[in-house]
């Protein structure tokens, strides 16, 4: 009793210490655009700066960006000084100065400082009225991390052209690897009603420089190209237009079949060209600035020109030639086995290679071939994929997948950024870096957005979201930056808890990696809804759809020998590279079963065997998942309790889930190669039969 009592009053002590003021309750919406009030210097500083927004005109008109750029300002820097300005000492001005020039890189903003009598201003110019739209927001930016009005001048200008959101939103409301709720995009209602949420969305995107957005899913359905579609479409795009963002279309091939009443969709018959051309015409009719049409075509059942014995370049081609100069069409890579249904024997982690190369120069000017990161299907790890430099007479873009299908959906912490850079700044050995080769074209992220309040399902997955709009702006921003920013923004400014939730980011993806897929391991989850652990399926109809296929474990070894002696999918890259993962001693041990089968006793450079090491490494990934919790827990004081609390319960889902892939894969990889687990280790608690048993029929995003 008397320890108890002592307790209490350190906790009571303790607490009046270092407890800030109460936290108000949030709920998410706001993301990273919360603008929490200053504190201290930065807020003396903003009261007395509290600028007058003005808005320069060209001869009367007043461009709609402009407009944005203003009201996001009001907005942003009212929040920030909230209660504490009363205006009379102000002296800033912020002057929204761009305009709408020809010839100039559209979307560079630059702020600079001027003088005006006594006051100070900033003034923001760009190369078009968009620009300031930018600026506005990266003023806001560095505003609400602390920087000093006084002395802010930024110059930017985006990385890539193309920064792109992919939605695989279907039009009926469910999102194909959604976890976070249903589909934003209230197709029912529209054209005539505009969920104000399509505002907040369009305002997430321009913060982070997101300027292209496909509204649905790559398995398309063909009557999102009908006219009462085309005016839905219109009224977002007209809502889109002054953030900067451009509307596309995901397209289904068959579609002059589908919904135009021709016999084919054959891209060499004249009828289907004079479809598409006349489709095209509607559309810009509609939506002037219509971007153009995302298209998935003879892949996973998705009909395409090879349908009728044609080329990927013959369909993309006769696509571009309808879009003319007006659009683009954005072609997906991810292409494996030729025909549905048909087998093809050769490794698919090398089918896109030896599908798309032999069709390099062939492309239309205005076709952009986009391309997972990965050869496989954006696995939690995977080497870079070989098309990137493969194909330097072809506009290739990066696709990314920002919602965390294989990477534990949305429960817990999966900080992606790491992942990306991990691609971004690989050495294709073929001009370039990987964010070089992309840089004149750009990226793709498959969105992570739903009906969620907090848009993402957890509070932690919009940093994905975040991230992959900065990497778009600027893939030379470290993820580390990114996640100071995005934490400062949506939790604290205060250094110490900030530091803390940046680490738990940093490290995350790693720990997902560690107990889904250690040292190179690929593909291992559930089939269909691929939730969870089941490298013991092997009976699907086609082989490269089961974990077997990618492991092949058995008694006397694992992994996937991609070396010469195997598939030699390491041929696909050039020779320095192929060098640095052929052998397994000099191999990065973290690609190390993606390019080599080994025995189980095989030994590591680490100086522990094979098994000993993937065991070590599942652990690693569950003890991560724990001190994680730990870390969140002592984050009480600074966070609102409602966020803190949905994160606790998050992170206590995903230690679960961790434990739950690491128990269920060593159960399986013990009944093949019948070794016992390493001293010290924790035994498996359940039957391997028992964790095959497991169903889960409520998956989301099936
Ligand atoms: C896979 C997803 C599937 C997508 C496919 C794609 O499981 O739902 O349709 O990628 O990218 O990873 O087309």
């Amino acid at each position: 009793m008397r320890g108890r009592g002592l307790v209490n009053r350190l906790a009571m002590i303790v607490a009046a210490v270092v407890l800030p003021a109460p936290l108000c309750a949030e709920d998410g919406y706001d993301l990273w655009l919360r603008y929490a009030p200053l504190e201290g210097e930065a807020l003396a500083r903003l009261v007395r700066f509290n600028p007058e927004i003005r808005i320069n005109d060209h001869a009367g008109y007043v461009d709609p960006s402009l407009e944005v750029a203003a009201e996001e300002l009001a907005r942003g820097l009212g929040a920030m000084v909230k209660g504490a300005a009363d205006g009379k000492d102000a002296d800033g001005i912020i002057e929204l100065a761009c305009e709408g020039l020809e010839g100039v890189n559209s979307e560079r903003f630059v702020v600079k400082p001027f003088r005006e009598h006594d006051r100070f201003g900033l003034r923001v110019t760009g190369g078009d009225y968009g620009a300031c739209v930018y600026g506005a927001f990266a003023i806001l930016r560095e505003l609400s991390l602390g920087a000093d009005p006084y002395t802010l001048a930024l110059d930017e200008t985006p990385a890539m052209p193309l920064r792109m959101l992919n939605h695989w939103d279907n039009p009926d409301g469910h999102v194909e690897r959604g976890y976070a709720g249903r589909s934003i995009f209230e197709w029912w209602h529209l054209p005539e009603k505009l969920d104000p949420r399509m505002i907040d969305y369009a305002r997430a995107n321009a913060s982070i420089g997101i300027n292209a957005v496909a509204v649905n899913n790559v398995n398309a359905r063909a009557f999102m190209l009908e006219p009462r579609y085309i005016a839905k479409l219109a009224r977002l795009a007209d809502a889109w237009r002054p953030y900067g963002i451009r509307v596309f279309l995901s397209a289904r091939f068959s579609a002059p079949r589908d919904i135009g009443g021709l016999a084919t969709a054959d891209p060499l018959d004249p009828a289907v060209q004079a479809w598409w051309r006349a489709k095209a015409d509607e559309i810009y009719a509609a939506i002037p600035d219509f971007g153009g049409f995302l298209v998935k075509a003879n892949s996973e059942g998705q009909p395409g020109p090879q349908d009728y014995g044609r080329s990927h370049a013959d369909g993309a081609n006769m696509l571009a030639a309808a879009l003319g100069e007006r659009g683009t069409v954005i072609w997906r890579a991810f292409v494996y086995a030729v025909e549905y249904g048909a087998e093809d024997s050769t490794d698919r982690t090398m089918q896109a290679y030896a599908e798309l190369v032999p069709l390099d120069g062939q492309f239309a000017d205005n076709v952009i071939l986009q391309v997972k990161n990965g050869p496989l299907d954006f696995q939690p790890r995977e080497p870079f994929h070989p098309l990137f430099g493969a194909m330097p007479q072809t506009r290739l873009m990066l696709e990314a997948q920002i919602t965390r299908e294989y990477l534990g959906q949305a429960t817990g912490i999966a900080y992606l950024a790491p992942m990306w850079e991990e691609v971004l700044e690989a050495g294709t050995g073929r001009g370039g870096t990987v964010a070089q080769i992309i840089a004149p074209v750009g990226m793709a992220g498959v969105a992570n957005t739903g009906s969620s309040r907090n848009w993402t399902g957890t509070h932690f997955d919009a940093a994905n979201w975040y991230a992959f709009g900065r990497l778009a702006w600027n893939p030379a921003l470290t993820s580390e930056q990114i996640a100071r920013e995005w934490t400062a923004q949506t939790f604290t400014r205060d250094a110490a808890p900030r530091e803390a939730v940046v680490h738990m980011m940093l490290t995350s993806r790693e720990t997902v990696v560690d107990y889904t897929a250690p040292l190179g391991l690929a593909h291992l989850m559930g089939t269909g809804h691929h939730y969870g652990p089941a490298p013991w399926v092997c009976d699907l109809e086609r082989p490269e759809w089961n974990p077997c296929y990618y492991h092949r474990a058995d008694a006397a070894g694992i992994g996937f020998d991609r070396t010469a002696t195997g598939s030699n999918a390491l041929a696909q890259y050039t020779p320095e590279i192929a060098a640095q993962w052929a052998d397994p001693p000099t191999i990065d041990p973290r690609y190390l079963l993606w390019f080599h089968h080994l025995p189980w006793d095989h030994r590591l450079t680490s100086g522990r065997r094979l098994w000993e090491e993937l065991v070590a490494t599942y652990d690693r990934g569950v003890s991560e998942t724990e001190a994680r919790k730990q870390v969140w827990a002592a984050l009480v004081p600074h966070i609102d309790p409602d966020r803190h609390a949905a994160i606790a319960a998050d992170l206590a889902i995903q230690s679960t889930e961790a434990r739950w892939w690491r128990n269920a894969s060593l159960a399986y990889w013990q009944s093949l190669n019948r070794l016992p687990l390493p001293d010290g280790a924790a035994p498996v608690p359940e039957s391997l039969a028992a964790y095959q048993a497991r169903t889960f029929p409520e998956a989301p995003g099936q």
